[in-house]
């Protein structure tokens, strides 16, 4: 028989992080079995059951997992981020679409042989939309998840195919079967602001100029901000981001009209980071020297999203505005971090 177990990719992630700590403590019972191209370190491994060093899109190793292991959940992290896939695009493909498709698969298979649902969770983010230009996004404000869904980037492209992949797979997978299945993969989406973290710090994509501030600030770094203080888009910060993927996952199914779904809690210009910044480590340095290229891809994201559906549906609320994440959450966690 088969070990029951949840599935986290992109494990050793910023969202990695968060989830594998939060998921543990909620129930120490649980088996997390973890996989990343990056080692994971001692104390996350810790909280595994068991840690696998490697690549998703390796066919043998989904396999072997397949065979050894009955996933209840997957929460599929394991991405090539914004900027990273605009450097690389094929990459950015093979990882964030073909390594998505051989998930699903998975799910799909396991749900099949099982006979039960297989949860999958899939984080998709802002840059599934597209704005024309930046007076548009001021113009347009609140984004609701039908609209300006024409991204602009590799990463975008590959977000909003995925949410597409898995509105099939949930809905319409194999459906000229003559003899429907009994499980089927149940795929939920959140599409996330810009995330920031106190405990890590971001790589390869472009809402990184928030918490790169104010990392480089609290360890006494001067920083280069690339876009300039006007660019404006949500964010969000991580423990708000693991509720919602732990909130989402726990509703019942019957509960949701959609896959695919948008989360708030602040949307906030450059230079509101760099103000909040200031007050908190008042030797801070920041040069905005504005990269027109990368600034075209901010402003093709909104400024904010209308997540009125998710507070509906799931009863989705975030615990952070600006003031407080600031305030009682990343300024007292980043000094603790790095007096350390
Ligand atoms: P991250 O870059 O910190 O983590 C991604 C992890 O995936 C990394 O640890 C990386 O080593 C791993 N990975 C990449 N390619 C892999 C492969 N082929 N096989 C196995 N592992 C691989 O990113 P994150 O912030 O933790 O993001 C997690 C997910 O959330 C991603 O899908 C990302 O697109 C999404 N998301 C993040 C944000 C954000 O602001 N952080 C916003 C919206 C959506
Ligand atoms: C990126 O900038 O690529 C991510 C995201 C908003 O999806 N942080």
């Amino acid at each position: 028989m088969s070990t029951k177990a949840v599935l986290i990719t992109g494990a050793n992630g910023e969202i990695g992080h968060g989830l594998v700590t939060r998921l543990t403590e909620a129930h120490p019972e649980i088996r997390i079995v973890a996989i990343d191209v990056h080692p994971l370190g001692k104390e996350l491994k810790h909280k595994c059951h068991e840690v696998i060093s490697g690549d998703i899109m390796d066919a043998t190793l989904i396999d072997r997992l397949a065979a050894f292991y009955d996933f209840e959940t997957i929460y599929h992290l394991a991405a090539i981020l914004s900027t990273k896939a605009e450097r690389e695009p094929v990459l950015g493909h093979r990882v964030n679409v073909d390594g998505t498709l051989g998930l699903l698969e998975l799910a799909a298979r396991q749900a099949r042989a099982t006979g039960e649902n297989v949860k999958f969770l899939f984080p998709s983010s802002i840059a599934a939309y597209g704005l024309p230009d930046i007076a548009t996004k001021m113009k347009t404000g609140k984004v609701q998840e039908n609209e300006w869904v024409d991204a602009r980037t590799m990463y975008g492209i590959n977000k909003k195919y995925c949410e597409d992949l898995g509105r099939y797979y949930n809905w319409y997978y194999r459906q000229i079967d003559p003899q429907p299945t009994t499980g089927h993969v149940d795929f939920r989406s959140i599409r996330f602001p810009g995330l920031i973290s106190a405990v890590t710090l971001p790589t390869g994509g472009t809402s990184d100029y928030g918490p790169e501030m104010m990392h480089y600030a609290a360890q006494g770094k001067e920083y280069n901000c690339f876009v300039p203080e006007s660019a404006t888009l949500p964010f969000m910060v991580m423990p708000d981001a693991i509720n919602a993927l732990l909130q989402l996952e726990a509703t019942p199914a019957k509960k949701l009209t959609q896959v695919v779904y948008n989360i708030g809690a602040f949307s906030v210009s450059a230079k509101d980071f760099y103000d909040v910044i200031k007050k908190a480590f008042p030797r801070a340095v920041v040069n905005f020297k504005p990269d027109s290229l990368r600034q075209k891809i901010v402003d093709s994201w909104p400024a904010d999203v209308d997540d009125s559906l998710a507070r509906k549906e799931w009863n989705w609320k975030p615990e952070y505005n600006f003031q407080r994440a600031f305030d009682e959450y990343l300024i007292p966690a980043v000094k603790q971090r790095y007096t350390k």
